[in-house]
């Protein structure tokens, strides 16, 4: 087995409104270039990754949000001696006005029935809280591993979650797993 002696703790964070729309950020340069993501990146040293998503957040989309731990990812890339260990947070409401950055162009977008766990069919649905017209989630122009784990988050589990990628940033290996539906 190989040891990682160099694991870099990033954040990943997502706001969701209605369990009907979600905020993803088209990321602009750097890593993962050409990818929608939530918005994230290293934990400073001396800050813990809940004030780093915070933060984040903040600088990436111009937006306050009360973050919750929804979920750990830990990838490793092949010829990239660092791992990856991402804390996924999500939020269900935000301060401030979403901002265009250098780094982030932030966008609503529609979360597909087939990402939602099944609705009590007694449940009435909000057609007005539907009436947006927005893309669904673009996940052929996100991380391959984000199809995985998307649908355990909008489900409010927790869930964590390894994928090992191959130089040709495909998915080789991987293994997700989460807490029951509450
Ligand atoms: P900066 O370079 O912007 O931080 N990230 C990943 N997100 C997903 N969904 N899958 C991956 O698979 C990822 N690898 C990295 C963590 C990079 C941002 O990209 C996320 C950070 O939010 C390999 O500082």
């Amino acid at each position: 087995w190989i040891a990682y002696d160099k694991v870099k703790q990033y954040t990943n964070a997502f706001v969701i409104q209605n369990d009907s729309k979600i905020l993803l950020g088209y990321k602009k340069r750097g890593f993962g270039q050409g990818l929608w993501n939530g918005f994230g990146g290293k934990v400073d040293p001396g800050e813990t990754s809940a004030q780093a998503a915070v933060r984040e957040l903040q600088e990436e989309a111009g937006i306050t949000a009360p973050l919750q731990l929804r979920g750990i990812l830990f990838f490793v890339l092949e010829g990239v001696d660092t791992a990856f260990h991402i804390s996924v947070y999500s939020a269900y409401e935000y301060s401030g006005t979403i901002t265009e950055t250098d780094e982030m162009r932030p966008e609503w977008f529609s979360i597909q029935d087939s990402l939602l766990p099944p609705r009590n069919p007694l449940t009435t649905i909000d057609h007005d809280a539907q009436a947006e017209e927005l893309p669904p989630i673009p996940l052929d122009k996100m991380w391959a591993d984000d199809e995985f784990w998307m649908p355990l988050m909008l489900a409010r589990r927790y869930f964590v979650g390894r994928a090992d990628f191959g130089a040709d940033n495909k998915m080789r290996r991987w293994w997700f797993g989460a807490t029951p539906a509450s």
